[in-house]
């Protein structure tokens, strides 16, 4: 399940895939790979993200797609704590920054998440 880019410009995540740019990596197969945030907003937080590119979770429209994607992001949470946060951002008024596809694992507080 590869779409990596060719005629148009590669996504920062694509290119992280590719290795063109560092990052730590967590978990990767074939299909996913799961890397530490860059700016963590939990003691925990990664992304876990498809390497067939989409650019927001609601564009897979393949149940059988999507249910995989969140199998694994639960597969990497709890490879990392018992419990955990699962966030997607779909477009920028939810947040969303990097138009690429990812799921957000976010862990590790001391009591549970604080401010919420
Ligand atoms: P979102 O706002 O849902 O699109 O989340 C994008 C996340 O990606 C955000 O929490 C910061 C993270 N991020 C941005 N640039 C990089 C990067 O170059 N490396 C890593 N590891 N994370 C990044």
């Amino acid at each position: 399940m590869d779409n990596l880019a060719q005629d148009r410009p590669p996504t920062l995540f694509e290119r992280i895939i590719r290795r063109e740019l560092p990052s730590d990596v967590v978990y990767e197969d074939e299909d996913y790979i799961a890397i530490r945030d860059i700016a963590p907003k939990a003691p925990i937080h990664l992304l876990v993200i498809p390497k067939r590119v989409t650019t927001r979770v609601d564009e897979i429209t393949d149940p059988a797609e999507m249910g995989r994607l969140w199998l694994k992001a639960t597969e990497v949470a709890r490879q990392q704590a018992p419990d955990y946060r699962l966030v997607a951002n779909c477009g920028p008024g939810g947040g969303q920054m990097v138009f690429h596809t990812h799921i957000h694992i976010l862990a590790g507080w001391d009591g549970g998440p604080e401010g919420d």
